[in-house]
């Protein structure tokens, strides 16, 4: 298993969605991370570990090649297409287990900002832990969330950003959704690779996740607060 799921990080990090890709030329006929994660499935590989180990371990190596300019963005958009090729074969299993109904959850990345695997990731891992996930895509303004919480009073909100520059936009969307005059308070989750529980207490967010996992803890967490 370890030696298949590298090789799927690998073909996550050259590009490679699934065997009739033609790209990257040198690897035609070859299996793609479709292929290589149905087969990591197949032999009874748990969907946390063929995430974690094969796809976020090449998106990873993506990212410091795009950071150090040995890449540029069509590979990183044809490694994106990789991932997910991969991570929609793990939704369902990474949705069984604790899936009763807890409610809504609204996400979006903020306004500025179109990374969107991240936030995918937390809006599945959030369908696993049982919540019906209102998705609101990327580049999403503050009167976007203001109309969405106003339609679904008192469902938390989860804001993404991944630049430092959309960091502002959070900061403005989340001083928007405090100032507006909604029927129940916003709750809000941020999160994304730039941001910190720092800046989550600076800019008044309720709660902050580093990853998809401490995303479900604390959206539960601040539920279960927010019921009582
Ligand atoms: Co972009 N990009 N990018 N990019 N990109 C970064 C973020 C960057 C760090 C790369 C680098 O230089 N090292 C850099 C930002 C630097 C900075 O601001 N500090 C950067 C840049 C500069 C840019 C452009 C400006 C490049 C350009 O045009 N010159 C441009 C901006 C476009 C825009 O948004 N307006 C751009 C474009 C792109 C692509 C379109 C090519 C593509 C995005 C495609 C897509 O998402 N559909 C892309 C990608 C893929 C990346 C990297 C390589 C990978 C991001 C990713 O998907 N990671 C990224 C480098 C990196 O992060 N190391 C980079 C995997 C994903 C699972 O992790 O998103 O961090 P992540 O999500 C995690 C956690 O952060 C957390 O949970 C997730 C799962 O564990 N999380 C939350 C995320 N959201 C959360 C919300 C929560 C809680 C947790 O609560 C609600």
């Amino acid at each position: 298993m370890d030696e298949l799921l590298k090789t799927i990080a690998d073909r996550v990090i050259v590009g490679r969605a699934h065997a009739a890709s033609p790209h990257p030329p040198e690897l035609a006929g070859q299996p793609g991370v479709r292929e290589l994660v149905e087969e990591a499935i197949a032999k009874g590989g748990d969907a946390q570990v063929i995430l974690q180990q094969g796809l976020l371990a090449g998106m990873e190596v993506v990212g410091q090649r795009f950071r150090d300019c040995e890449i540029f963005i069509p590979d990183v958009l044809a490694s994106c297409q990789a991932m997910r090729a991969g991570s929609e074969l793990l939704r369902p299993l990474l949705q069984e287990g604790d899936a009763s109904p807890r409610g809504k959850f609204i996400i979006g990345t903020v306004k500025g900002d179109l990374h969107d695997i991240g936030k995918n990731l937390v809006a599945m891992m959030l369908e696993g832990a049982g919540f019906e996930v209102i998705d609101l895509g990327t580049n999403v303004s503050a009167e976007k969330f203001i109309e969405i919480a106003r339609e679904h009073p008192g469902v938390p909100i989860g804001l993404s950003a991944l630049l430092s520059t959309t960091m502002a936009s959070m900061q403005t969307t989340v001083k928007a959704l405090l100032g507006a005059d909604l029927p129940q308070a916003p709750v809000t989750v941020v999160g994304g690779a730039p941001v910190t529980q720092q800046f989550a207490d600076e800019i008044g967010a309720n709660g902050y996740a580093a990853d998809a996992s401490s995303a479900v803890d604390v959206v539960k967490r601040l539920v279960e607060q927010t019921a009582v």
